[in-house]
């Protein structure tokens, strides 16, 4: 054991040297009162901030991070000891990074890695995390003796949905083998320097206070977080320094394990510090020893099929074949059948297939479905997934739906033998794996050729989705009698649960009640339960006792009244993963909504990190709801507070985004035309002051309605 904490005591010594050098050179330079940040970040530097409840704003609140980090350096023998170094280890990388930033200009402009990782990718990346779909986290640091080793563990990774983050030389080193890199491909390169290592730390740090409301100074709530919740391990590859043995111990102190490539000897910690020298080996190990377990689909497909596929881009020269609804008749249908209807697992190609020397075609994707089960409410809920599955084939890009979308398929994909019968295949298997439930049977039919696609879009297709239009615009939540909680999110943020209804979809904009219906459909113990829509107590707020009920168990008593339509009084509450927030403005007494992409300042004079940093893992802050794009338009948004007509501000992209549904909204609630006309945005101002006088130019109606407090 005393080689190990020596060598750990070494590497937390030399960086905390270095980073109380670096600190006094900064201030010499540039005096204590210099302001220094991280970018787009709430929580300051995150992991002095989390573990001390210290809020670095200036270089002169370091030197007091500094004695606080030297004092976690006991130099004493116990193991115990030795994780505490590990951790003053992370708190020198934080400042010693921290200070790159002070110049205002971002560092890693022009460096291979991105650096430190924004507050709202975290919450975007909350979802994926808690369906699964993204199932563990690797840090993956160092320079591997065999550039080829390294990037054939990150590309498994990778096949498997497994985010790596890379620090070191590994990054030149994937990219040279031919590693698609970025956080759309979920291989992010972090930096060079050992010290990047904390941009992955702070990521589970800060999922600590966005989702699992941990109270900054908590140190031990902090470490059984990220332990318990986050699922993330490193891999080392080439020879080991004392700064990475160290940095090693910081990740062991928050629960992560670490897998070396190099012979240790008695240095290894079963269970924590494992030597694994055979590559091959170190994926399977890795994900053993954090507990993950991979869903592996294996399709009979010549190209490789993942959930890291999904945000690929594929450029017109990199394109072999297009279906586009611009240029060609295009369509994509699931309808459910009699099982005498439908022949299982039938696969047909009507018309040419793309190897025809065509570059472009129609598609109609017709897929019919039995089951004793099914309902034809699933119809949309099983239709919406082709998009993703589509993405996840490598060499395939998909966007949008129903009879507007694009297909493009690389030169890659098509040379590797990818054929129509493949994009079949795709979606037979993964209907009958996901939705096993209620479709027993499955057929699926790819229709090429002009006149029938047109013939599938007209008889079938348009018919379809004018009738479930008709059938969403009817679903109120006075039509129902039934709502849904949803608590995926419960995983990283217990504390929380969503209601999911009719008229308003879960905050993080993926679960509509139709989707929680046919999560219950499929797994009745599931995340999604049913409420009764039984025991109002108060019809403008949305209270329910029934609904308070199911929260109140869901959150294991956390959270014990919410209402659907307030965002006043017992708001709902909020995970973190949120597409908007919207928080109220209290000089034009309106709310303003600002939605995760947006990263300037607001007239609340918060920033979206800022105002989200306001809610999350299942508090409740009346003025500030976290909700989904979606809900903007409905009717019920903060109904209780006048509705729509309280909305004052919001980002343009997200204004132009939601204007349709929203002026549709606005003029059948209230008569008024064109009413984003009057909301206003970035490019006319994000000043209080300046904001009133510009609705009361308006004519807002927000100015007519009570006062909010
Ligand atoms: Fe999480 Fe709510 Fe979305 Fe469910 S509906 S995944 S709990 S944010
Ligand atoms: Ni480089
Ligand atoms: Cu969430």
């Amino acid at each position: 054991m005393s080689a190990l904490t020596d060598l750990i005591f070494a590497g937390s010594n030399a960086v905390a040297g270095l980073t109380e050098s670096a600190v006094n050179a900064a201030i010499e330079k540039y005096g204590a009162d210099k302001k220094i940040a991280f970018p787009d970040t709430a929580y300051f530097f995150p992991t002095i901030y989390a573990a001390t409840g210290v809020k670095v704003a200036t270089l002169g609140d370091l030197p007091a991070c500094v004695g606080v980090l030297k004092s976690l350096i006991t130099n004493k023998p116990e193991l115990g000891d030795a994780l505490n170094a590990g951790l003053a280890t992370a708190v020198g990388a934080e400042i010693i990074e921290g200070l790159k930033y002070v110049e205002g200009s971002d560092p890693y402009a022009t460096e291979s890695g991105i650096g430190f990782v924004p507050d709202p990718v975290i919450r975007s990346l909350g979802v994926p995390l808690v369906t699964g779909d993204i199932p563990g986290v690797a840090v993956v640091l160092g320079k591997a003796d065999d550039p080829a080793d390294v990037a054939k563990v990150v590309k498994d990774y990778q096949s498997k949905g497994v985010m790596s983050f890379l620090i070191g030389d590994v990054i030149e080193q994937c990219a040279e083998a031919g590693v698609k890199l970025g956080l759309e491909f979920r291989v992010v390169p972090l930096g060079h320097d050992v010290t990047a290592v904390i941009h992955v730390v702070t990521v589970a740090v800060r999922a600590a206070l966005i989702f699992g409301s941990h109270t900054p100074g908590d140190q031990p709530g902090l470490l059984n977080y990220t332990k318990e919740r986050v699922p993330a391990f490193v891999n080392t590859f080439g020879p080991l320094n004392e700064v990475v043995v160290s940095a090693g111990a910081g990740a062991i102190a928050l629960g992560f394990p670490v897998v070396v490539d190099q012979d240790i000897g008695d240095l290894q910690v079963p269970g924590a510090l494992e030597a694994v020298t055979d590559h091959d080996e170190t994926v399977k190990r890795s994900l053993e020893l954090r507990g993950i377990k991979i869903k592996v689909t294996e399709l009979p497909i010549p190209v490789a099929f993942a959930s890291a596929f999904e945000g690929e881009i594929i450029r017109k020269k990199d394109m072999k074949v297009e279906f586009y609804s611009g240029k060609n008749v295009t369509c994509e249908l699931v309808k459910m059948r009699d099982a005498d209807a439908v022949e299982d697992h039938r696969i047909t190609i009507d018309g040419p297939d793309i190897d025809s020397g065509a570059g472009e075609y129609p598609l109609a994707t017709y897929i019919e479905v039995a089951g004793a089960k099914m309902q034809p409410d699933f119809e949309s809920v099983i239709e919406r997934k082709i998009h993703a599955w589509f993405n996840y084939m490598e060499g395939v890009m998909h966007t949008g739906q129903r009879n507007q979308f694009r297909i493009r398929i690389s030169h890659d994909a098509y040379d590797k033998g990818l054929r129509l019968h493949h994009f079949g295949e795709v979606l037979y298997n993964m209907i009958m794996n996901e939705f096993d439930a209620v479709v027993d049977k499955c057929q699926v039919t790819l229709v090429t050729d002009p006149e029938k696609a047109k013939q599938v879009l007209d008889e079938l297709a348009m018919p379809t989705y004018n009738a479930r239009d008709d059938r969403l615009a009817s679903m109120t939540d006075e039509s129902v009698d039934t709502f849904f909680t949803c608590t995926l999110c419960q995983s990283f943020a217990p504390a929380h649960c969503c209601v999911v209804t009719p008229e308003r979809l879960g905050l993080c904009g993926a679960v509509s009640w139709l989707d929680a219906k046919a999560t219950y459909q499929l797994n009745p113990t599931g995340p999604s339960q049913p409420i009764a829509k039984v025991g109002c107590t108060d019809e403008r707020t949305g209270r329910y006792d029934t609904v308070n009920q199911a929260v109140n168990s869901a959150t294991h008593g956390a959270v014990e009244n919410v209402t659907l339509y307030s965002i006043m009084e017992d708001p709902m509450t909020s995970c973190g993963c949120f597409e908007c927030i919207c928080g109220i403005e209290p000089l034009s007494n309106g709310v303003i909504i600002c939605n995760r992409e947006y990263s300037g300042m607001t007239p609340t004079g918060m920033t979206f990190g800022e105002l989200a940093s306001m809610t999350g893992g299942g508090v409740q802050t009346p003025g500030f709801m976290g909700h989904g794009r979606h809900f903007i338009a409905s009717k019920k948004f903060a109904s209780a507070e006048g509705g729509t007509e309280r909305i004052v501000w919001m980002p343009k992209e997200l204004k132009d985004d939601v204007a349709e549904r929203l002026n549709r909204t606005a003029k059948e609630l209230y008569g008024i035309d064109n009413y984003t006309d009057m909301i206003a945005d970035e490019t006319i101002t994000t000043d209080p002051e300046e904001l009133l006088n510009w609705l009361t130019e308006k004519g807002h109606p927000v100015l007519g309605l009570e006062p909010l407090m």
